[in-house]
């Protein structure tokens, strides 16, 4: 099945719905028989960087890593959906820099800290509160949203495959699928 190989970039706190929403859009293009690998903490921190934290300078080795990887995959002819909180601007923007013009998507997984917060999964910010977590993103370490991203989509707003499908639709807007 024809495809252009590319990078789609989700950013966002931790619980804003990166790793939902990813999941549903590998689901969907495999569906349609194309050639799809998600990347994220599950299979890079507890490989690839298993040396590493979450200061800062970890987090920038960790970012630095998943564009290298996931250029790679590009080259393999993927279309490679990376799912990682991604804080800094400037990483992101090395990441985009990495590849060429249109083969990277930058797709702002969007909700509020307060939604985040409330959801909270795996109870990571009720221990961040606690003080049982230090360097936490959106209590003690910073997220820079996205200025300009490709695709913004709203978890507090929408239901998980509806914005799935919008990824799906802009991918085909752009002619890559
Ligand atoms: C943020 C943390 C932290 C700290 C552990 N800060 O919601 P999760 O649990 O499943 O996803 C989060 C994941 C973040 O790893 P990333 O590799 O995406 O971060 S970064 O891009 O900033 O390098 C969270 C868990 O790891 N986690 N400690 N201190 N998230």
């Amino acid at each position: 099945k024809r495809q252009t190989p590319c990078v789609l970039w989700f950013t966002g706190l931790s619980g804003a719905g990166k790793s939902t929403v990813a999941n549903l859009v590998e689901k969907r293009l495999h569906a349609m028989g194309h050639h799809a690998y998600i990347l994220d903490g599950d299979n890079v921190r507890h490989g690839l960087n298993r040396d590493l934290g979450f200061t800062a300078e970890d987090r920038v080795e960790n970012i630095r890593r998943v564009a290298e990887v996931s250029r790679l995959f590009v080259d393999a002819g993927l279309i490679v959906l990376v799912s990682f909180i991604s804080p800094f601007r400037a990483e992101r923007r090395l990441a985009r820099e990495r590849l060429e013009d249109g083969e990277f998507l930058e797709v702002f997984v969007d909700a509020p800290l307060e939604v985040c917060e409330q959801r909270d999964p795996k109870g990571l910010y009720r221990k961040a509160r606690a003080g049982e977590i230090k360097n936490f993103t959106g209590i003690d370490s910073v997220y820079e949203p996205p200025e300009a991203a490709d695709l913004r989509l709203h978890t507090d707003q929408a239901a998980p495959d509806v914005l799935a499908e919008q990824v799906i639709q802009a991918l085909r807007a752009r002619g890559m699928l």
